[in-house]
């Protein structure tokens, strides 16, 4: 699947439809009075959540989407028939804005809801309407009004509770698939996931609550290293922040120094971020031996001077999982 979270469309709303200019011709009545219908209306533009979706690539291969006009009116005083309102399917977590302006029209956070972004056009009406008693046979009609046209961005930000934060390699995409159902690709070399996963995990209590799973970040993330910092927006919707520490990285740096780096990185991209609720999660914990890892884990929160929460697990093996799911739910799921 390829991953899509920015595009930038057209939408062209139909034009309402003319109005009619018609007189009554019937056999035996010589002076049929004026008959012209109205136009139908031009076809309005919606978006539209849809949860099953999650990316918004159909959009880059089709940037324009118009709605259908509306038809004339017609004699025998027929109304034209309304241009068909056009729906735009998005995935939830869509935000939509005027590229124009920049302004933010509507975030589409449900699924089937809907935000009109382009009017159809009104209808023209037909002579008939002129009719008085001193204009019997009006000659006047309008035309059906343009439709709305607007220049769109849509930016998708995945709708999430809880997200994951940490370098490459550190064990994220373990960590969802042992949670959740689901089923991201899991290697032993850095960016192996190219795009955000979301996972539901069931909580303590029974209710729910979304994870997402990012590519990792690496030291000059700000400036574009790796695969740069534009994931970090997919965390921006999270309550909590699962910083995940590999305790034991392959290429034998310091697990301490690591995670100072990616903090650093996570303020220079937004300081919102950075002061979003954020806990340490050192995964791998099962390649300590069973009575070193307390220790372990004290030495390391003492180095970072971390006064936060902390749980050291194991992705792979399954270990402390469960009270990290049960402080998630205690902590952040509870007013649900
Ligand atoms: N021993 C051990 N290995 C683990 C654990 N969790 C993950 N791994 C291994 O670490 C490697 C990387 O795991 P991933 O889950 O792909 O890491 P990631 O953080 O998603 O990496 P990127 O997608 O590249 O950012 C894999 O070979 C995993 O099997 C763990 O708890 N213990
Ligand atoms: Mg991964």
């Amino acid at each position: 699947m390829k991953f899509v979270d920015e595009v930038k469309i057209r939408v062209e709303a139909g034009r309402g439809g003319d109005g009619c200019l018609s007189f009554r011709r019937e056999k035996y009545v010589p002076k049929g009075g004026p008959d012209g219908g109205d136009g139908g209306r031009g076809g309005s533009i919606f978006i539209v959540g849809h949860a099953a979706m999650n990316t918004l690539l159909d959009y880059r291969y089709r940037r324009l989407h118009r709605a259908k006009k509306g038809q004339q009116g017609m004699g025998s005083e027929c109304t034209g028939k309304s241009g068909e309102d056009l729906y735009l399917q998005v995935p939830v977590g869509t935000k939509v804005f005027d590229a124009e302006t920049d302004e933010c029209i509507g975030d589409i956070t449900k699924q089937d809801q809907k935000l009109l972004v382009a009017q159809g056009g009104e209808h023209g009406v037909g002579n008939v309407r002129f009719k008085s008693s001193t204009n019997r046979a009006p000659r006047e009609t309008t035309v059906g009004k343009p439709g709305e046209k607007r220049e769109l961005r849509f930016e998708l930000q995945v709708l999430a509770d809880v997200g994951l934060l940490g370098y490459p390699n550190a064990g994220k995409s373990t960590l969802i698939s042992s949670i959740s159902a689901a089923k991201p690709k899991i290697a032993d070399y850095p960016f192996t996931t190219l795009y955000p996963n979301l996972g539901m995990v069931k909580g303590e209590y029974g209710q729910s609550f979304c994870v997402a799973d990012i590519p990792g970040l690496i030291e000059g993330a700000a400036e574009g290293a790796g695969l740069g910092t534009r994931f970090l927006k997919h965390l921006s919707r999270t309550r909590l922040i699962l910083h995940i520490i590999d305790i034991m990285p392959v290429d034998e740096s310091d697990p301490a120094t690591a995670a100072v780096i990616l903090a650093d990185e996570l303020k220079r991209y937004s300081e919102d971020l950075y002061s979003k609720p954020r806990w340490l999660v050192l995964n791998k914990i099962d390649l300590l031996p069973a009575d070193e890892r307390e220790q372990f884990t004290q030495d390391l929160v003492k180095q970072l001077n971390w006064t936060g929460p902390v749980f050291a697990i194991s992705a792979l093996a399954k270990i402390g999982l469960e009270p990290l799911i049960k402080a998630i739910s205690k902590d952040f799921m509870g007013e649900e």
